[in-house]
């Protein structure tokens, strides 16, 4: 993600892995391994040594990209997951739950209007002020992260050295003209032809600033690819049709990094009618649309835009769904929180179906057990409606889940890719394990 260059922007290309292990046993004095492959890499490139380059010094003035963000912090009393559904719809943008209440940003004039609205306000603070004491390193320190130019390259370097079982495409474009990538793993077919085989779909990164779901994505596809001779890789490879698309949201991610200082910026990049920047693409799919936990106002983070699929990178996401009948799993990647969500989202009450339900709750609970996340029906959080996740289970039956990866912080560090990535692998291969026939955990 950094501009500046590192001896780590050698990880950044993870295709050209002999300059990588170079690089590194150069810098680390580490003995050579060439046989690492690029998923090994990582998991070494996380190590202790790799993930710690001098922080940068704070310079005075490091903050004033924020200084005109007109965002707050807040700390607000809510008890109960219908008081933060409530906070939501005020256009609070809740990034923290404890006991007794919840964090997160919000607009200026809306924080105002919380006291009329009945709520207590027990801290707030300039999002610029928020920045300085929470902001783990300066982005040159995230080197190891993939913006959006590194992660075409990272995909098409995996296409590459994987020709047989790989194909690369795109799923539609963004506000601002970008490419929404997506790297499928299927032998058979390539492209966007049709198959028969059942399908698994792994998304990151639709919310710009969760640049570690764009690392786990990326990581789910380059461990299938590294361990593609291993019996049980290989049989999900010669049964199933797996799609990864790590950047949903890719002209957020690079917004939010567009000044080389973090933004904390959460929607896509639509120029609003009132000159705000962006609509929330996890409440603007048609599930409900707008009825809970979004707000309508378009400079609320939590925006759920003008109308149902308003944007055209939910629009792409539809559009790739409704044309995979065979699609029966997809995991959705955010963070943060540790928790391993399942629908509904936008309603308090359980999914309706018991025999879906089964499957929903055990595969949660075997998913969060390989990540030590908590398994949770996703409306106990907050009732959000308008996310990937309900509808593609709605409107397609999909058995689909929210990951919140772990962390206290949108920016944890370069560190985090390294614990992130393995234990949400582990959670990912045992959702392809079920994705032949879900239903088969129901019996
Ligand atoms: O609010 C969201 O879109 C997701 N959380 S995040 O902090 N990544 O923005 C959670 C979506 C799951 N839905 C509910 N908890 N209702
Ligand atoms: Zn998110």
């Amino acid at each position: 993600m950094a501009r500046k260059p590192s001896v780590l922007l050698y990880f950044h290309n993870r295709s050209s892995m002999k300059k990588n292990l170079l690089a590194a046993a150069l810098a680390f004095n580490a003995p050579l391994a060439f046989c690492l492959g690029p998923y090994a890499q990582l998991e070494q490139a996380a190590g202790p040594r790799a993930a710690a380059p001098a922080p940068e010094p704070r310079l005075p003035g490091a903050f004033d990209h924020l200084a005109a963000d007109t965002r707050y912090w807040v700390t607000v009393a809510a008890e109960d997951k219908f008081d933060r559904t409530a906070l939501l719809a005020a256009g609070l943008d809740i990034a923290e739950i404890r006991e007794g209440f919840v964090s997160g940003l919000i607009e200026k004039t809306a924080m105002e209007q919380l006291a009329a609205k009945g709520f207590f306000v027990k801290s707030r603070q300039p999002i610029r002020d928020y920045a300085k004491n929470h902001l783990k390193d300066f982005p040159a320190a995230d080197a190891p992260y993939h913006n959006y130019a590194e992660t075409l390259e990272e995909l098409r370097a995996l296409a590459a050295a994987n020709p047989a079982e790989t194909s690369l495409f795109s799923l539609g474009k963004t506000v601002q003209g970008r490419d929404i990538w997506c790297l499928r793993i299927n032998p058979a077919e390539k492209g966007e032809a049709p198959s028969a085989r059942p399908a698994a779909f792994f998304m990151g990164n639709h919310h710009g600033r969760e640049h570690l779901s764009n690392e786990v994505a990326l990581g789910v596809a380059a461990y299938l690819l590294e361990r593609k001779t291993d019996p049980e890789i290989r049989r999900y490879l010669d049964t199933l049709d797996i799609y990864v698309a790590p950047m949903t949201n890719p002209d957020g991610a690079e917004y939010d990094l567009q000044t080389g200082k973090y933004r904390w910026h959460r929607k896509n990049a639509r120029v609003n009618p009132d000159k705000s920047i962006g609509v929330d693409l996890n409440r603007n799919y048609d599930s409900r649309w707008c009825q809970a936990g979004a707000s309508h106002s378009p400079g609320a983070d939590t925006y759920c835009g003008p109308y149902a699929f308003s944007e055209p990178e939910t629009l792409a996401v539809k559009a790739f769904i409704e044309t995979r009948p065979g699609l029966r799993t997809l995991m959705s990647y955010h963070s943060y929180s540790s928790l391993l969500l399942y629908p509904w989202a936008g309603k308090s009450t359980p999914v309706e179906s018991a025999r879906d339900r089964k499957v929903f709750e055990t595969m949660a609970k075997a998913m969060a057990a390989a990540t030590g996340y908590r398994p949770q029906q996703a409306s106990d959080l907050y009732v959000a409606t308008g996310d990937t996740m309900d509808w593609a289970y709605e409107k397609r039956g999909v058995f689909a889940f929210t990951t919140e990866l772990e962390g206290t912080t949108f920016y944890p560090g370069a560190a985090m890719i390294g614990k992130a990535v393995p234990r949400n692998v582990k959670a990912a291969m045992y959702m392809l394990s079920v994705t032949e026939d879900p239903y088969k955990l129901a019996q």
